[in-house]
């Protein structure tokens, strides 16, 4: 197989967009789609100011490299969870963003879970009792939040996360079988700041199917976290995924045209846009705005007001309120 700009021998074969690449011409490539897609989408400008969440993993410091190639001013976010799961995962994930950050000079934050509220991801999800088996939903209750208020914190008008095509097309799969209107609204490329505080969140990668960005991670040599993380395993997200694949294996460009159709349909108005009417209060304890008023507060602060409950004084006291948070993803 050849390179269809130079001749040389590929390097990848993307069967869904019949286009084989040289390394060198897929390294271009890459960022040149992105551009493409920050662009049609409208995600942000050069004079924006941007903070990547990144997790270790391929996709999230894939594209902290390509914003930095294209010269946008880029800085990262890395949350520690506390996720162990025998293999060391937060420490391990850790290393490797700072790791990425420090080749390239580029600034990192770093907000770990545990040193800042006081107890990490799975003890929260066991003191909770919430998610039984798995602490993926206070997990990700949190990860919003804190995005939420880094980027406010930090200055940053734009939060961008790694989400693949596979991610995109898995949860619209989930969405769609459930035909969960609410979430299929939201579901976009960009989602825009509707409240002062609040950065709009953008997902750049959002047309790359998970093997290219496997690729590109491995051709610029970005050294990366190959474990997913261990809370992942058995989830719905993996399995449809993998039904995708299976799809996809029987028609190439399949995802894809999933995830297109979607989002064509809707621009064409097909899912009419459900006014965001759930009236906003600031949460009585911590300030950010949320659907659930009173004095227990919003669901971030009645999650670790639990945990406080049950560890009692060990636990430092809640962060100051400084920004406003929406409760929605
Ligand atoms: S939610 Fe669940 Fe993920 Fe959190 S606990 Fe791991 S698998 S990291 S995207
Ligand atoms: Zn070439
Ligand atoms: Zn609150």
């Amino acid at each position: 197989m050849k390179c269809r700009k130079c001749g040389a021998t590929a390097a990848i074969n993307m069967r869904q967009h019949k286009l084989a690449l040289c390394e060198e011409h897929f390294l271009e490539w890459m960022p040149e789609q992105t551009q493409r897609f920050v662009e049609k989408y409208r995600m942000f400008a050069p004079e924006d100011k941007i903070l990547v969440a990144v997790s270790g993993g391929k996709d999230s410091l894939s594209l902290w490299d390509i914003l930095h190639r294209l010269g946008y001013r880029a800085d990262g976010l890395y949350i520690g969870l506390g996720i162990d799961g025998g293999i060391g995962y937060s420490d391990e994930s850790r290393r490797l963003s700072e790791k990425f950050a420090a080749e390239r000079g580029l600034t990192l934050h770093v907000v770990e879970v545990e040193a800042t509220y006081g107890a990490t991801i799975p003890e929260l999800a066991v003191i909770s009792h919430r998610g039984r088996d798995k602490p993926c939903a206070v997990c990700g209750l949190n990860k919003r939040y804190i995005m939420n208020r880094a980027a406010h914190d930090g200055g940053y008008n734009v939060l961008a996360t790694g989400h693949n095509l596979d991610d995109e097309a898995a949860v619209l799969m989930q969405n769609t079988l459930n035909w969960a209107g609410g979430y299929l609204v939201r579901q976009a490329p960009v989602l825009e700041a509707n409240r002062p505080g609040l950065a709009r969140k953008v997902k750049p990668l959002c047309r790359f199917y998970e093997r290219e960005m496997a690729a590109y991670a491995i051709v610029c040599g970005i050294e990366y976290i190959y474990d997913e993380c261990p809370h992942a395993v058995g989830s719905t997200t993996l399995y449809n995924k993998e039904i995708l694949n299976q799809m996809e294996e029987r028609r190439p460009g399949a995802k894809l045209q999933f995830y297109l159709s979607f989002l064509q349909a809707k621009e064409q108005g097909l899912f009419a846009l459900q006014a965001d009417d759930a009236e906003l209060h600031a949460c009585e304890k911590c300030g950010q705005p949320t659907s659930a008023p009173g004095p227990e507060g919003c669901s971030f602060c009645r999650l670790w007001d639990k945990v406080r409950a049950v560890k009692g004084a060990q636990l430092p006291l809640p962060a100051r309120p400084t920004i406003e948070i929406s409760d929605e993803s």
